[in-house]
Protein backbone atom coordinates (compact mmCIF):
# COMPACT_ATOMS: atom_id res chain seq x y z
CA UNK A 1 0.00 0.00 0.00
CA UNK A 2 1.51 3.38 -0.89
CA UNK A 3 1.92 4.88 2.67
CA UNK A 4 2.02 8.94 3.16
CA UNK A 5 4.05 10.20 5.37
CA UNK A 6 4.15 10.08 9.07
CA UNK A 7 3.51 13.43 10.35
CA UNK A 8 2.52 15.12 13.14
CA UNK A 9 -1.14 16.88 13.43
CA UNK A 10 0.70 20.49 13.27
CA UNK A 11 2.89 19.56 10.44
CA UNK A 12 -0.10 18.50 8.65
CA UNK A 13 -1.58 22.01 9.20
CA UNK A 14 1.26 24.05 8.24
CA UNK A 15 1.60 22.39 4.67
CA UNK A 16 -1.99 22.75 4.90
CA UNK A 17 -1.75 26.23 5.02
CA UNK A 18 0.97 27.17 2.92
CA UNK A 19 -0.51 24.83 -0.23
CA UNK A 20 -4.00 23.92 -0.09
CA UNK A 21 -6.47 25.98 -1.29
CA UNK A 22 -9.96 24.81 0.26
CA UNK A 23 -13.77 24.78 -1.21
CA UNK A 24 -15.74 27.72 0.57
CA UNK A 25 -13.72 28.78 2.62
CA UNK A 26 -12.61 31.96 4.13
CA UNK A 27 -8.45 31.54 4.36
CA UNK A 28 -7.43 34.39 6.65
CA UNK A 29 -10.41 32.95 8.96
CA UNK A 30 -8.91 29.04 8.81
CA UNK A 31 -5.33 30.09 9.11
CA UNK A 32 -5.78 31.44 12.09
CA UNK A 33 -8.09 28.64 13.49
CA UNK A 34 -6.00 26.10 11.81
CA UNK A 35 -7.99 22.87 9.86
CA UNK A 36 -8.90 19.78 11.80
CA UNK A 37 -7.45 17.17 10.01
CA UNK A 38 -9.45 14.22 9.85
CA UNK A 39 -7.26 10.88 9.77
CA UNK A 40 -9.85 7.88 9.43
CA UNK A 41 -13.28 7.10 9.72
CA UNK A 42 -15.71 3.20 10.94
CA UNK A 43 -19.23 3.48 10.92
CA UNK A 44 -20.83 6.59 11.97
CA UNK A 45 -18.02 8.46 13.70
CA UNK A 46 -14.99 10.09 11.97
CA UNK A 47 -11.72 10.40 14.02
CA UNK A 48 -9.31 13.96 13.61
CA UNK A 49 -5.07 13.47 13.84
CA UNK A 50 -5.89 13.92 17.65
CA UNK A 51 -7.89 11.09 18.26
CA UNK A 52 -10.95 12.66 18.68
CA UNK A 53 -14.24 10.65 18.03
CA UNK A 54 -16.86 12.71 16.45
CA UNK A 55 -20.18 11.66 15.52
CA UNK A 56 -20.66 12.51 11.60
CA UNK A 57 -24.37 13.63 11.66
CA UNK A 58 -23.53 15.24 8.20
CA UNK A 59 -22.52 11.77 6.47
CA UNK A 60 -19.12 13.91 5.04
CA UNK A 61 -21.25 16.38 3.38
CA UNK A 62 -24.53 14.51 3.19
CA UNK A 63 -23.41 11.24 1.16
CA UNK A 64 -21.78 8.66 3.28
CA UNK A 65 -24.96 7.26 3.28
CA UNK A 66 -23.70 3.51 3.58
CA UNK A 67 -21.25 4.17 6.45
CA UNK A 68 -17.37 4.33 6.83
CA UNK A 69 -15.52 1.41 6.84
CA UNK A 70 -17.24 -1.08 4.26
CA UNK A 71 -14.73 -3.55 3.08
CA UNK A 72 -17.40 -4.82 0.00
CA UNK A 73 -16.86 -0.89 -1.26
CA UNK A 74 -12.97 -0.70 -0.92
CA UNK A 75 -13.11 -4.72 -2.40
CA UNK A 76 -15.21 -3.67 -5.50
CA UNK A 77 -13.04 -0.32 -6.33
CA UNK A 78 -9.99 -2.62 -5.97
CA UNK A 79 -11.24 -5.57 -8.13
CA UNK A 80 -11.94 -2.90 -10.89
CA UNK A 81 -9.38 -1.17 -11.25
CA UNK A 82 -7.34 -4.18 -11.60
CA UNK A 83 -9.30 -5.51 -14.40
CA UNK A 84 -9.99 -2.23 -15.99
CA UNK A 85 -8.78 1.20 -14.01
CA UNK A 86 -10.31 3.43 -16.66
CA UNK A 87 -11.83 3.38 -20.05
CA UNK A 88 -13.52 5.88 -21.67
CA UNK A 89 -17.65 5.63 -22.67
CA UNK A 90 -17.32 7.80 -25.94
CA UNK A 91 -16.77 6.94 -29.66
CA UNK A 92 -18.95 3.99 -29.15
CA UNK A 93 -17.38 2.09 -26.64
CA UNK A 94 -18.79 0.78 -23.05
CA UNK A 95 -17.55 -1.17 -19.81
CA UNK A 96 -19.50 -3.39 -17.78
CA UNK A 97 -19.49 -1.56 -14.46
CA UNK A 98 -21.29 1.57 -16.19
CA UNK A 99 -24.10 -0.23 -18.30
CA UNK A 100 -24.73 -2.61 -15.31
CA UNK A 101 -25.30 0.76 -13.62
CA UNK A 102 -27.42 2.40 -15.98
CA UNK A 103 -29.57 -0.44 -15.40
CA UNK A 104 -29.59 -0.61 -12.14
CA UNK A 105 -30.46 2.87 -12.02
CA UNK A 106 -33.19 2.36 -14.14
CA UNK A 107 -34.51 -0.55 -11.94
CA UNK A 108 -34.64 1.28 -8.75
CA UNK A 109 -36.16 4.63 -10.82
CA UNK A 110 -39.79 5.66 -11.77
CA UNK A 111 -40.94 3.98 -14.81
CA UNK A 112 -40.23 7.05 -17.24
CA UNK A 113 -36.82 6.46 -16.63
CA UNK A 114 -34.83 4.47 -18.43
CA UNK A 115 -32.04 6.02 -19.36
CA UNK A 116 -28.84 7.79 -17.66
CA UNK A 117 -26.31 10.22 -18.35
CA UNK A 118 -23.07 9.64 -16.41
CA UNK A 119 -21.24 12.85 -15.02
CA UNK A 120 -18.35 12.88 -12.03
CA UNK A 121 -20.59 15.12 -9.68
CA UNK A 122 -23.66 16.66 -8.86
CA UNK A 123 -22.17 20.29 -10.40
CA UNK A 124 -21.53 18.40 -13.61
CA UNK A 125 -24.99 16.79 -13.36
CA UNK A 126 -26.40 20.25 -13.83
CA UNK A 127 -24.20 21.60 -16.56
CA UNK A 128 -25.60 18.95 -17.93
CA UNK A 129 -29.39 19.29 -17.62
CA UNK A 130 -28.93 22.64 -18.93
CA UNK A 131 -27.28 22.24 -21.61
CA UNK A 132 -29.48 18.70 -22.44
CA UNK A 133 -32.63 20.59 -21.50
CA UNK A 134 -31.98 23.37 -24.41
CA UNK A 135 -30.79 20.63 -26.91
CA UNK A 136 -34.19 18.91 -26.05
CA UNK A 137 -36.63 22.40 -27.09
CA UNK A 138 -33.79 22.91 -29.92
CA UNK A 139 -34.60 19.64 -31.60
CA UNK A 140 -38.46 19.91 -30.60
CA UNK A 141 -38.26 22.75 -33.30
CA UNK A 142 -38.71 25.26 -30.44
CA UNK A 143 -35.10 27.03 -29.46
CA UNK A 144 -36.84 30.17 -28.04
CA UNK A 145 -37.97 28.09 -25.09
CA UNK A 146 -34.59 28.78 -23.66
CA UNK A 147 -35.26 29.83 -19.52
CA UNK A 148 -35.10 27.59 -16.83
CA UNK A 149 -36.97 28.58 -13.64
CA UNK A 150 -35.24 27.84 -10.31
CA UNK A 151 -35.34 29.36 -7.01
CA UNK A 152 -34.05 31.69 -4.56
CA UNK A 153 -31.19 30.23 -1.99
CA UNK A 154 -31.68 26.60 -3.85
CA UNK A 155 -27.99 25.31 -3.98
CA UNK A 156 -27.76 23.17 -7.12
CA UNK A 157 -23.26 23.08 -7.66
CA UNK A 158 -20.63 25.27 -7.83
CA UNK A 159 -19.82 25.40 -11.74
CA UNK A 160 -20.75 28.47 -14.05
CA UNK A 161 -24.13 26.91 -15.04
CA UNK A 162 -24.79 24.64 -11.82
CA UNK A 163 -24.00 28.26 -9.21
CA UNK A 164 -26.29 29.78 -11.31
CA UNK A 165 -28.99 27.51 -11.39
CA UNK A 166 -28.56 27.89 -7.44
CA UNK A 167 -30.10 30.60 -5.82
CA UNK A 168 -27.29 31.96 -3.30
CA UNK A 169 -27.12 35.42 -3.82
CA UNK A 170 -23.05 35.49 -2.32
CA UNK A 171 -22.66 32.91 -4.93
CA UNK A 172 -23.79 35.25 -7.96
CA UNK A 173 -21.82 38.19 -6.90
CA UNK A 174 -18.76 36.61 -7.07
CA UNK A 175 -18.68 35.94 -11.36
CA UNK A 176 -21.20 37.93 -12.84
CA UNK A 177 -23.89 35.03 -12.24
CA UNK A 178 -26.29 33.94 -13.52
CA UNK A 179 -25.79 33.12 -17.36
CA UNK A 180 -28.56 34.60 -18.99
CA UNK A 181 -31.61 32.45 -19.28
CA UNK A 182 -31.76 31.29 -15.36
CA UNK A 183 -34.62 33.19 -13.38
CA UNK A 184 -35.44 32.40 -9.69
CA UNK A 185 -38.65 32.73 -7.78
CA UNK A 186 -40.05 32.50 -4.36
CA UNK A 187 -38.75 28.99 -2.26
CA UNK A 188 -40.99 27.31 0.10
CA UNK A 189 -39.59 28.28 3.47
CA UNK A 190 -42.40 28.72 5.60
CA UNK A 191 -40.71 29.59 8.70
CA UNK A 192 -38.25 32.04 6.54
CA UNK A 193 -41.14 33.77 5.71
CA UNK A 194 -43.41 36.74 7.69
CA UNK A 195 -45.49 33.48 8.82
CA UNK A 196 -48.57 35.64 7.74
CA UNK A 197 -50.09 32.65 5.43
CA UNK A 198 -50.66 29.43 7.33
CA UNK A 199 -48.07 26.69 5.85
CA UNK A 200 -50.58 24.71 3.52
CA UNK A 201 -51.52 28.62 2.19
CA UNK A 202 -47.90 29.73 2.16
CA UNK A 203 -47.02 26.82 -0.02
CA UNK A 204 -49.75 27.48 -2.55
CA UNK A 205 -48.22 30.81 -2.51
CA UNK A 206 -44.45 29.65 -3.32
CA UNK A 207 -45.84 27.52 -6.03
CA UNK A 208 -47.68 30.31 -7.91
CA UNK A 209 -44.79 32.45 -8.08
CA UNK A 210 -43.41 29.83 -10.34
CA UNK A 211 -46.74 30.34 -12.52
CA UNK A 212 -46.60 33.62 -12.21
CA UNK A 213 -43.10 34.22 -13.90
CA UNK A 214 -44.14 31.84 -16.74
CA UNK A 215 -47.05 33.87 -17.81
CA UNK A 216 -44.06 36.91 -17.55
CA UNK A 217 -41.80 35.44 -19.55
CA UNK A 218 -44.25 33.98 -21.54
CA UNK A 219 -44.80 30.34 -21.31
CA UNK A 220 -43.58 29.46 -25.24
CA UNK A 221 -39.61 31.05 -23.76
CA UNK A 222 -39.74 28.71 -20.75
CA UNK A 223 -37.93 25.25 -20.76
CA UNK A 224 -37.71 23.77 -17.47
CA UNK A 225 -38.35 24.12 -13.44
CA UNK A 226 -35.60 22.67 -11.59
CA UNK A 227 -36.14 22.23 -7.53
CA UNK A 228 -34.44 20.40 -4.75
CA UNK A 229 -37.24 18.11 -3.47
CA UNK A 230 -36.28 19.50 0.27
CA UNK A 231 -33.27 22.18 -0.49
CA UNK A 232 -30.39 20.90 1.60
CA UNK A 233 -27.87 23.35 1.63
CA UNK A 234 -30.37 26.04 1.75
CA UNK A 235 -31.18 25.05 5.27
CA UNK A 236 -33.10 21.41 4.83
CA UNK A 237 -36.29 23.63 4.22
CA UNK A 238 -39.16 21.14 3.45
CA UNK A 239 -41.99 22.72 1.48
CA UNK A 240 -45.53 22.61 2.86
CA UNK A 241 -47.59 19.66 1.66
CA UNK A 242 -49.60 21.97 -0.81
CA UNK A 243 -46.58 22.78 -2.67
CA UNK A 244 -44.98 20.32 -5.07
CA UNK A 245 -48.71 18.88 -6.26
CA UNK A 246 -48.75 22.47 -7.05
CA UNK A 247 -45.26 22.41 -9.12
CA UNK A 248 -46.37 19.24 -10.59
CA UNK A 249 -49.57 20.81 -11.87
CA UNK A 250 -47.55 24.00 -13.40
CA UNK A 251 -45.05 22.45 -15.32
CA UNK A 252 -47.59 20.03 -16.92
CA UNK A 253 -50.23 22.98 -17.55
CA UNK A 254 -47.64 24.66 -19.49
CA UNK A 255 -45.81 21.57 -20.83
CA UNK A 256 -42.52 22.62 -19.41
CA UNK A 257 -40.03 20.08 -18.05
CA UNK A 258 -39.73 19.17 -14.56
CA UNK A 259 -36.27 18.49 -12.79
CA UNK A 260 -36.04 16.65 -9.66
CA UNK A 261 -32.47 17.51 -8.65
CA UNK A 262 -31.88 14.58 -6.20
CA UNK A 263 -28.27 14.98 -5.28
CA UNK A 264 -28.90 14.75 -1.66
CA UNK A 265 -32.36 13.66 -1.40
CA UNK A 266 -31.38 10.32 -4.02
CA UNK A 267 -30.82 6.85 -2.53
CA UNK A 268 -32.98 7.07 0.39
CA UNK A 269 -32.46 9.64 2.02
CA UNK A 270 -36.31 10.24 2.98
CA UNK A 271 -36.73 6.47 3.00
CA UNK A 272 -37.63 6.40 -0.65
CA UNK A 273 -34.95 5.67 -3.37
CA UNK A 274 -35.68 9.64 -4.34
CA UNK A 275 -37.51 12.73 -3.04
CA UNK A 276 -39.91 12.31 -6.29
CA UNK A 277 -40.96 9.35 -4.90
CA UNK A 278 -41.57 11.13 -1.42
CA UNK A 279 -43.49 14.34 -2.74
CA UNK A 280 -45.33 12.13 -5.15
CA UNK A 281 -44.02 14.23 -7.95
CA UNK A 282 -43.23 12.53 -12.10
CA UNK A 283 -39.85 14.67 -12.87
CA UNK A 284 -38.57 14.10 -16.42
CA UNK A 285 -34.93 15.10 -15.30
CA UNK A 286 -33.08 13.82 -12.36
CA UNK A 287 -29.78 15.03 -11.69
CA UNK A 288 -27.64 12.49 -8.69
CA UNK A 289 -24.63 12.31 -7.51
CA UNK A 290 -23.21 12.11 -3.63
CA UNK A 291 -25.42 8.95 -2.05
CA UNK A 292 -25.21 6.70 -5.39
CA UNK A 293 -21.70 5.83 -3.91
CA UNK A 294 -21.91 6.91 -0.36
CA UNK A 295 -19.45 9.48 -1.36
CA UNK A 296 -16.43 6.64 -1.32
CA UNK A 297 -15.63 7.60 -4.88
CA UNK A 298 -17.08 10.62 -7.24
CA UNK A 299 -19.62 9.88 -9.60
CA UNK A 300 -22.86 11.87 -10.90
CA UNK A 301 -25.11 11.33 -13.33
CA UNK A 302 -28.79 12.19 -14.92
CA UNK A 303 -32.00 9.88 -14.82
CA UNK A 304 -33.36 11.26 -18.18
CA UNK A 305 -37.28 10.15 -18.92
CA UNK A 306 -37.93 8.73 -21.80
CA UNK A 307 -40.29 11.79 -23.14
CA UNK A 308 -36.60 13.55 -23.44
CA UNK A 309 -34.62 10.47 -23.83
CA UNK A 310 -36.35 9.62 -27.22
CA UNK A 311 -36.18 12.86 -29.14
CA UNK A 312 -32.55 13.04 -27.93
CA UNK A 313 -32.03 9.53 -29.86
CA UNK A 314 -34.54 10.21 -32.61
CA UNK A 315 -33.96 13.16 -33.87
CA UNK A 316 -30.49 14.08 -32.27
CA UNK A 317 -27.34 13.09 -33.88
CA UNK A 318 -24.55 13.90 -31.82
CA UNK A 319 -25.00 15.91 -28.37
CA UNK A 320 -21.41 17.65 -28.30
CA UNK A 321 -21.38 16.83 -24.46
CA UNK A 322 -19.60 14.37 -21.84
CA UNK A 323 -16.76 14.45 -19.68
CA UNK A 324 -13.75 12.41 -19.32
CA UNK A 325 -14.80 10.71 -16.24
CA UNK A 326 -18.63 10.17 -17.51
CA UNK A 327 -19.33 6.91 -16.10
CA UNK A 328 -15.75 6.17 -14.70
CA UNK A 329 -15.51 2.39 -14.48
CA UNK A 330 -13.99 2.16 -10.87
CA UNK A 331 -16.76 4.49 -9.57
CA UNK A 332 -19.57 3.03 -11.23
CA UNK A 333 -18.41 -0.83 -9.48
CA UNK A 334 -18.46 1.23 -6.28
CA UNK A 335 -22.30 2.71 -6.85
CA UNK A 336 -23.14 -0.82 -7.61
CA UNK A 337 -21.89 -2.31 -4.41
CA UNK A 338 -23.73 0.43 -2.59
CA UNK A 339 -26.77 -0.07 -4.08
CA UNK A 340 -26.14 -3.51 -3.15
CA UNK A 341 -25.63 -2.79 0.37
CA UNK A 342 -28.91 -0.41 0.02
CA UNK A 343 -31.12 -3.32 -1.02
CA UNK A 344 -29.27 -6.16 1.18
CA UNK A 345 -29.49 -4.31 4.70
CA UNK A 346 -32.85 -2.97 3.52
CA UNK A 347 -31.75 0.39 4.72
CA UNK A 348 -33.98 2.68 2.86
CA UNK A 349 -37.13 0.92 4.72
CA UNK A 350 -35.01 1.61 7.75
CA UNK A 351 -34.77 5.28 7.33
CA UNK A 352 -38.52 5.05 6.61
CA UNK A 353 -39.76 3.08 10.01
CA UNK A 354 -37.05 1.95 12.13
CA UNK A 355 -34.38 5.06 12.61
CA UNK A 356 -36.04 7.73 10.57
CA UNK A 357 -38.77 7.20 13.12
CA UNK A 358 -36.88 7.00 15.57
CA UNK A 359 -34.49 9.83 15.46
CA UNK A 360 -37.34 12.51 14.02
CA UNK A 361 -39.29 11.55 17.86
CA UNK A 362 -36.21 12.80 19.89
CA UNK A 363 -35.51 16.26 17.10
CA UNK A 364 -39.18 17.20 17.86
CA UNK A 365 -37.97 16.97 21.94
CA UNK A 366 -35.18 19.22 21.04
CA UNK A 367 -37.92 22.01 20.33
CA UNK A 368 -38.57 22.37 24.21
CA UNK A 369 -35.42 23.41 24.38
CA UNK A 370 -35.57 27.97 24.72
CA UNK A 371 -33.61 28.63 22.32
CA UNK A 372 -35.12 26.50 19.39
CA UNK A 373 -38.52 27.78 17.50
CA UNK A 374 -39.19 24.80 14.99
CA UNK A 375 -37.99 21.02 14.34
CA UNK A 376 -38.45 19.88 10.99
CA UNK A 377 -37.22 16.45 9.58
CA UNK A 378 -37.99 13.96 7.00
CA UNK A 379 -36.17 10.37 6.45
CA UNK A 380 -32.96 11.56 8.10
CA UNK A 381 -32.94 15.04 6.74
CA UNK A 382 -33.32 17.45 9.98
CA UNK A 383 -32.86 21.03 10.61
CA UNK A 384 -33.52 23.00 13.61
CA UNK A 385 -34.30 26.87 13.84
CA UNK A 386 -32.24 28.35 16.44
CA UNK A 387 -34.48 32.24 17.45
CA UNK A 388 -34.10 34.76 20.35
CA UNK A 389 -37.86 34.41 21.26
CA UNK A 390 -39.31 31.51 21.36
CA UNK A 391 -42.58 33.02 21.20
CA UNK A 392 -42.53 36.04 18.92
CA UNK A 393 -39.86 33.09 16.58
CA UNK A 394 -37.69 36.39 16.70
CA UNK A 395 -33.64 35.97 15.28
CA UNK A 396 -30.73 36.89 16.54
CA UNK A 397 -29.13 39.29 14.81
CA UNK A 398 -27.05 37.32 11.45
CA UNK A 399 -24.19 39.16 12.63
CA UNK A 400 -23.64 37.30 15.87
CA UNK A 401 -23.43 34.18 13.97
CA UNK A 402 -25.35 31.78 16.81
CA UNK A 403 -25.90 29.06 14.21
CA UNK A 404 -21.71 28.83 14.03
CA UNK A 405 -21.40 29.55 18.14
CA UNK A 406 -23.51 26.59 18.56
CA UNK A 407 -21.45 24.48 15.50
CA UNK A 408 -18.09 25.63 17.24
CA UNK A 409 -19.74 24.02 20.66
CA UNK A 410 -21.09 20.58 18.71
CA UNK A 411 -17.64 19.99 16.82
CA UNK A 412 -16.08 20.46 19.93
CA UNK A 413 -18.31 17.83 21.68
CA UNK A 414 -18.00 15.57 19.14
CA UNK A 415 -21.02 15.61 17.08
CA UNK A 416 -20.74 16.97 13.16
CA UNK A 417 -23.95 18.96 11.97
CA UNK A 418 -23.42 22.02 9.80
CA UNK A 419 -24.88 25.88 10.47
CA UNK A 420 -26.58 27.35 7.96
CA UNK A 421 -27.41 30.79 9.54
CA UNK A 422 -28.37 30.08 12.64
CA UNK A 423 -30.83 27.10 11.23
CA UNK A 424 -28.67 23.90 12.57
CA UNK A 425 -29.05 20.92 9.59
CA UNK A 426 -28.36 17.08 10.25
CA UNK A 427 -28.24 13.82 7.75
CA UNK A 428 -26.63 11.24 9.29
CA UNK A 429 -25.45 7.94 7.58
CA UNK A 430 -28.50 5.64 7.36
CA UNK A 431 -26.84 2.81 9.72
CA UNK A 432 -26.89 5.15 12.55
CA UNK A 433 -28.32 2.78 15.73
CA UNK A 434 -30.60 4.07 18.24
CA UNK A 435 -27.87 4.31 20.81
CA UNK A 436 -26.08 6.55 18.87
CA UNK A 437 -29.13 8.63 17.83
CA UNK A 438 -29.29 9.26 21.74
CA UNK A 439 -26.09 10.52 21.30
CA UNK A 440 -26.47 12.66 19.03
CA UNK A 441 -29.95 14.49 20.70
CA UNK A 442 -27.70 13.98 24.00
CA UNK A 443 -24.85 16.08 22.67
CA UNK A 444 -27.54 18.71 20.42
CA UNK A 445 -29.21 19.23 23.68
CA UNK A 446 -25.98 19.81 25.95
CA UNK A 447 -24.66 22.43 22.59
CA UNK A 448 -27.66 24.20 22.74
CA UNK A 449 -27.57 25.07 26.68
CA UNK A 450 -23.68 26.30 26.13
CA UNK A 451 -24.70 28.19 23.29
CA UNK A 452 -27.23 29.73 25.12
CA UNK A 453 -24.53 30.35 28.16
CA UNK A 454 -21.97 31.47 25.86
CA UNK A 455 -25.20 34.54 24.44
CA UNK A 456 -25.74 35.20 28.26
CA UNK A 457 -22.30 35.57 29.35
N1 LIG B 1 -27.27 19.69 -6.17
C1 LIG B 1 -27.55 19.64 -4.85
C2 LIG B 1 -28.97 19.56 -4.40
C3 LIG B 1 -26.51 19.64 -3.92
O1 LIG B 1 -26.79 19.60 -2.61
C4 LIG B 1 -24.94 19.75 -5.76
C5 LIG B 1 -26.01 19.73 -6.63
C6 LIG B 1 -23.56 19.79 -6.33
O2 LIG B 1 -22.90 18.59 -6.14
P1 LIG B 1 -21.29 18.50 -6.16
O3 LIG B 1 -21.07 17.03 -6.17
O4 LIG B 1 -20.81 19.15 -7.38
O5 LIG B 1 -20.81 19.20 -4.91
C7 LIG B 1 -25.18 19.68 -4.39
C8 LIG B 1 -24.02 19.68 -3.44
C9 LIG B 1 -23.26 22.02 2.21
C10 LIG B 1 -22.83 21.47 0.90
O6 LIG B 1 -22.42 22.62 2.88
C11 LIG B 1 -23.77 20.95 0.02
C12 LIG B 1 -23.35 20.47 -1.22
C13 LIG B 1 -22.01 20.48 -1.55
C14 LIG B 1 -21.08 21.00 -0.67
C15 LIG B 1 -21.49 21.51 0.57
O7 LIG B 1 -24.42 21.87 2.60
N2 LIG B 1 -24.29 20.01 -2.09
Amino acid sequence: MAALEKRSRSEWQELDKEHHLHPFTDHKDLHRKKSRIITRAEGVYIYDADGNKILDGMSGLWCVNAGYGRDEIVDAAAAQMRELPYYNNFFQCAHPPSIELANMLQEVSQPQFNRVFFSGSGSESNDTIVRMVRRYWDLLGQPERHTIISRKNAYHGSTVAAASLGGMKPMHEQGGLPIPGIVHVEQPYWFGSDRTLPPDEFGLAAARSLENKIQELGAHTVAAFIGEPIQGAGGVIIPPDTYWPEVQRICDEYGILLISDEVITGFGRLGEWFGADYFGTKPDLMPFAKGVTSGYLPLGGVLVADRVAEVLIDRGGEFFHGYTYSGHPAACAVAIENLRILKREKLIERVKNDIGPYLQKGWQKLGEHPLVGETRMVGLMGALEIVKDKETLERYDEKQGVGTICRDFLVNNGLVMRAVGDTIVVAPPFILSHEEADELLDKAWKCLDLTQQALSS
